[in-house]
């Protein structure tokens, strides 16, 4: 038998033994710098909305229970074009815009998957979750916790959109994921309207107990008012050259990531605003709340209005740019707490040439 022939026999015995041979595989395992499925990518505001709408006209939820072309959530997922096969923005998070309609309900369910809304276009419809109803406006963010009860509803007269994020991939990755349907379509509510927000949002005060607390904020419902505020006090007296004027969403009682899995934060650009390139580990989902602006990932530039949501992957160079004639503001969701708690959360600024 010649080598080649041996090796052959040995590489099937291997295999028929449930082995390999790294030597053979570690190529495909490791890379030098962080590399990612998900590549940039940008979805503009006219057409996931033409696609909405669209969505509202053939497909009822939940009023119709089980008849044809009706879904618990009439939900679009923005799938990254390099994770086509797993239906997701990155390996991590899943973004999708959720429309509903005046009337409808959502129904209430659970799952480990950790989850956030932030209010689109529409005032006053409601995200419940667990025992609490939370009447969005647009700019703000509830949070749903891992295993919440939550349904949503429109007792407005006009459709409402907001984004949702789910770090479901990264459940989906970890086999941690359950999910539980409710028996009613409503789960009860117990508190009333405006508690989380009284008793967390304190302004910087922290309210009781200051301690023990576990890693998900109690305080579910973040106002786009109030963000709105600390962002433009925080512009009149610091920008970052890198992220503008930006704010992380808290735990009130503890100063760390709002949710374990999903890193959320809002960043004021103002007008004119030439941010400066740098790179980290993480993937981030962002979406333009107000403005216009450009941001470059790489090589490519990614000219942005409001409503855009787009994907940053990765270690890739990229840099915020604010068109001059008025502030922007971008919301994000992201995976580094995920990275942080494993202390794999990396940052360079690209050197000024
Ligand atoms: O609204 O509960 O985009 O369970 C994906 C899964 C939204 C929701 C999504 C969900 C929801
Ligand atoms: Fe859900």
């Amino acid at each position: 038998m010649d080598n080649q022939t041996q090796l052959d026999a040995f590489y099937a015995e291997l295999e028929n033994d449930s082995l390999q041979g790294l030597w053979r595989v570690v190529r495909n395992m490791m890379s030098r710098t962080p590399s990612s499925p998900a590549r940039p990518f940008h979805w503009q505001w006219p057409r996931l909305r033409r696609h909405l709408d669209a969505a509202a006209e053939l497909i009822g939820v939940a009023d119709i229970a089980k008849a044809d072309r009706v879904a618990d959530r009439r939900v679009l997922v923005l799938v990254n074009p390099g994770l086509k096969e797993r239906n997701t923005t990155t390996p991590t998070i899943a973004a999708s815009l959720q429309l509903i309609r005046p009337g409808e309900v959502a129904p209430a369910h659970r799952h480990s998957s950790t989850a956030i809304r932030f209010m689109i276009d529409g005032h006053g419809a409601f995200s419940a979750v667990d025992g609490e109803k939370f009447c969005m406006e647009p700019g703000d963010l509830v949070l749903t916790p891992s295993m919440a009860w939550h349904n949503h509803g429109n007792e407005t007269d006009r459709p409402v959109v907001w984004m949702d994020g789910l770090d479901a991939p990264l459940m989906m990755q970890l086999c941690a994921f359950f999910y539980d349907d409710y028996p009613k379509d409503e789960h009860e509510i117990v508190r009333s309207p405006g508690f989380s927000v009284k008793k967390y949002a304190a302004g910087g005060l922290r309210p009781m107990p200051s301690a023990g607390s576990s890693g998900v904020s109690p305080l579910w419902h973040y106002r786009f008012e109030d963000a709105y505020r600390a962002l433009s006090n925080l512009a009149q007296v610091e920008v970052d050259p890198v992220e503008g004027a930006a704010l992380d969403y808290v735990n009130p009682l503890t100063g760390g990531h709002a949710l374990p899995t999903i890193g959320c934060r809002i960043q004021l650009l103002p007008a004119g605003f030439a941010g400066a390139a740098h790179r980290h580990t993480g993937h981030v989902i962002y979406h333009v709340v107000k403005g216009e602006g450009c941001t470059t990932m790489g090589e490519e530039r990614f000219p942005w209005q409001q409503g855009d949501c787009f994907v940053l992957p990765p270690w890739l160079w990229h840099k915020h740019e604010s068109a001059g004639h008025g502030e922007s503001i971008l919301f994000s969701m992201s995976d580094v707490p995920v990275l942080e708690a494993l202390q794999l959360y990396k940052e360079e600024l690209q050197p000024q040439l």
